[in-house]
């Protein structure tokens, strides 16, 4: 029998694809894009072309499993269902009732699957309900989402990314669109095909999204804010600011003013950003006069010290410009904010005792280790996440889930590098596997996800082991429905989930948000803030010791601000993703891998040859919290003094046993506690092998 069948792509990107799954006799036997989807258009990306090779990979996790060896060393032997849940369950009960309490046990998650069932439901149910700590998933959003929330409103939506196509000039700011957001790259693409937009990016590397642009603008790492205020300078200077649309929609303008006309010139910034002036000139002249233009803002730069408030200072522009005025005009961080899912019935905060306290995941290490306030950690069960590879700080975290009194337990579809440090490991379905409804944030559909395929092996959604933890620790059975109840909870929502039904997803796959067609949610200049207005002065961030108008707040390891640390590590590394990987995900497969290469570390040549490296030679690069070894790369992609090491490669594929997360520090952003990955001083120095 035969069946074609509609799927979400469940990975942690903006794109959110609808795939067109053929199943025969049971077994998925190809999978392609969505002709029909609007945003998906036909294509899946390289990652996700070859699922089914990950979905039957002979390296899933198949059968829960107890660790035999010491920890770290990946030795385990098989056990039943009823054995792990139960030794799990024993082992909370035991925690809970010790003199740590509850709190002791901390769930770690992020967004292995961004399916709104399998990452935030009855997981926070179970967790609450224990009373056990609460994790703040800060890794890699959190400090531009508070920061544009500051500027742009509650809602934390944008220019709508249709829109995309109808833009004259286009900014990726601090965003490879071409790899990390493929399907609104294409309609960049359209944009430029169909009416000559123009594309400009602005990356201190030379990604494939700066080499694919009309103009690659190279800014030094973690110097936006100051580009930003500088564009802000020529257009007030200029008077090409939009007058009208500042009056009615903006708060503090004139204040704002009168710091970048004084503080803020071109000469200055360009000090700091190492962008020429004239650059920082015209590029402000055509940003304020070509419109409408978008501003793609993303990650890149909030992985600085700076971050949330570079995020806070860029949002800023298009109210000067008065972007919002247009459709596909504006600034596009994220779509999320534009779904109104029940989130609070789905994960019932209420259910967690008063006064639980809240670990920041980028600081697993220090809760590891014992260095944050409250009990210790004394379990941890982790899912949808692989922390001993993609968290900062990593010798820290190794070291702590070394440690022989923490209770590890990891649900996982594959062997990752965490799991060699589970003492139960339970083996988790794909996304064929399981039922759950998506959001997305990079579009504006809600999406179903239905069970192509039985599960393989005995693998278990990450909701059904809930189900089962929960009976065995006795809690309330109608706090653990079943999916189909937990997707009508969600869909109970507010005004844009209206009429969007499970029913309506079944039969149609996907349906677009009530939004109007042709959404300018800014157009007439109110926003969702406490003064309807966009806050260019924030009584809010002012409230928070904040400065309450944008500034430049510089990365914490800066060679302009700690010469000192500079001396010692002189190179500024960032490490964005690789394309064949998605964050650690793929990176265990031979065929991703085989693609990617050898880590590498891409360095200017005059810093490779000033260290007597040559291109293709085996390097370590490193600093005071650790190392990782990569191959050097003269592909002229950097300038002097920044360094580029791309994607998270497992540490056990990774020569000498670390990535590049060896390096990377836990220290927190300026607000939003987020992480600061890309600010990070190192050396580099030669090996002869790897
Ligand atoms: N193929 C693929 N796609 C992905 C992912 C993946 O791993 N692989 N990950 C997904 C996830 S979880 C996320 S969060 C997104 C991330 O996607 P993006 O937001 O595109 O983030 P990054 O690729 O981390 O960084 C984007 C660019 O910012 C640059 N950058 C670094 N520091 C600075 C800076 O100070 N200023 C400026 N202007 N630019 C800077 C980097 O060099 C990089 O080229 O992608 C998602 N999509
Ligand atoms: N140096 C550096 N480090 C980074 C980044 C960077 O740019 N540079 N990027 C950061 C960013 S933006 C992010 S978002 C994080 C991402 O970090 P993670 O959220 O850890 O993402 P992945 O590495 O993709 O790991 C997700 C894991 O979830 C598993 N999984 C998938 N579906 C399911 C499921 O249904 N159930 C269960 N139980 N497991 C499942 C997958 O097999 C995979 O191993 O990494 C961060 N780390
Ligand atoms: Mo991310």
């Amino acid at each position: 029998m035969t069946t074609v069948i509609k799927n979400v792509c469940p990975l942690d990107c903006p794109d959110t694809c609808s795939m067109i799954v053929t199943v025969r006799n049971g077994r998925a036997e190809d999978l392609r894009g969505d002709r029909d989807h609007p945003f998906t258009r036909g294509f899946l990306c390289q990652k996700m072309a070859t699922y089914l090779d990950r979905v039957y990979s002979p390296e899933r996790l198949t059968h829960p499993m107890r660790r035999i060896g010491p920890k770290g060393s990946g030795q385990f032997e098989r056990i039943t269902w009823d054995e792990a849940i139960a030794t799990i369950a024993d082992r909370f009960r035991a925690i809970a009732s010790s003199s740590d309490g509850p709190q002791a046990i901390l769930p770690y998650s992020y967004y292995g699957t961004m399916g709104k069932l399998q990452a935030s439901s009855l997981d926070r149910r179970f967790f609450h309900r224990l009373g056990a700590s609460m994790l703040d998933r800060t890794i890699c959003a959190s400090a531009g989402s508070l920061g544009y929330e500051y500027t742009v409103g509650r809602n934390r939506f944008g220019a709508d990314p249709m829109g995309a196509a109808e833009c004259n000039l286009i900014l990726n700011w601090g965003s490879n669109t071409v790899n990390t957001n493929s399907h609104l790259w294409s309609l960049m693409v359209e944009a430029r095909n169909k009416h000559d937009a123009t594309i400009i990016t602005i990356d201190p590397y030379r990604s494939p999204t700066a080499s694919r642009s009309d103009e690659h603008i190279a800014i030094r790492p973690g110097t936006d804010a100051a580009l930003a205020l500088g564009l802000m300078h020529v257009i007030w200077r200029e008077s090409l600011h939009d007058q009208d649309y500042l009056e009615r929609g903006t708060t503090g303008a004139a204040a704002l003013r009168d710091r970048v006309l004084a503080d803020y010139a071109p000469s200055r910034v360009s000090e700091v950003t190492s962008i020429a002036p004239e650059t920082i000139e015209s590029l402000a002249r055509r940003y304020a006069t070509v419109q409408p233009s978008l501003i793609r803002l993303n990650y890149g730069l909030q992985r600085h010290f700076g971050g949330g408030m570079a995020v806070r200072t860029i949002a800023c522009l298009p109210a000067i410009v008065g972007a919002w005025r247009h459709y596909g005009g504006g600034a596009l961080l994220t779509t999320s904010g534009t779904y109104d899912f029940a989130m609070g019935p789905l994960t019932r905060p209420d259910l967690a005792p008063p006064g639980t306290r809240t670990i920041n995941m980028n600081e697993l290490g220090e809760a590891l280790a014992g260095e944050l306030p409250g009990p210790p950690v004394n379990a941890l069960y982790v899912y949808n996440c692989n922390p001993a590879a993609v968290t900062p700080n990593q010798k820290k975290v190794l070291d702590g889930l070394m440690r022989d009194d923490l209770f590890t337990v990891v649900h996982e579809q594959f062997p990752t590098d965490t799991v060699d440090f589970a003492d139960i490991v339970l083996p988790a379905t794909t996304q064929l596997e399981h039922v759950d409804i998506h959001g997305s944030y990079g579009h504006q559909f809600v999406m179903f996800n239905p069970r192509s395929i039985e599960p393989l092996g005995e693998s278990r959604s990450n909701n059904d082991v809930f189900r089962a933890l929960s009976r065995a620790m006795e809690f309330e059975p109608e706090l653990f429905p079943d999916d189909e109840a937990l997707i009508r909870t969600a869909l109970d929502g507010g005004p844009t989930m209206r009429g969007i039904t499970l029913e309506r997803l079944k039969d149609e796959g996907s349906i677009r948000l009530n939004l109007p067609d042709r959404f300018a949610p800014f157009a007439e200049g109110k926003f969702p803030t406490d003064s309807g207005k966009c806050e260019l002065y924030s009584e809010r961030m002012k409230a928070a010791g904040l400065d309450p108008l944008p500034t430049y707040v510089p990365p914490r390891e800066d060679p302009q601000t700690r010469p000192d640390l500079a001396a010692e590590y002189p190179l500024q590394l960032l490490s964005p993703p690789r394309p064949q990987f998605l964050n650690s995900t793929f990176a265990n497969s031979k065929k991703h891998r085989d693609a990617a290469g050898d880590p590498t570390i891409e360095l200017s040549i005059e810093d490779a040859s000033s260290r007597g490296l040559t291109d293709g030679q085996w390097a370590e690069v490193y600093n005071a919290r650790g190392r990782f070894r990569a191959r050097v790369s003269l592909s002229g992609a950097v300038k002097p003094g920044v360094a580029v090491s791309l994607g998270v490669y497992w540490n056990k594929f990774s020569p000498g046993g670390t990535n590049v997360n060896g390096t990377t520090s836990s220290a927190l952003t300026d607000m939003g506690g987020g992480a600061t990955f890309f600010d990070n001083l190192v050396e580099v120095k030669g090996l002869d092998s790897p």
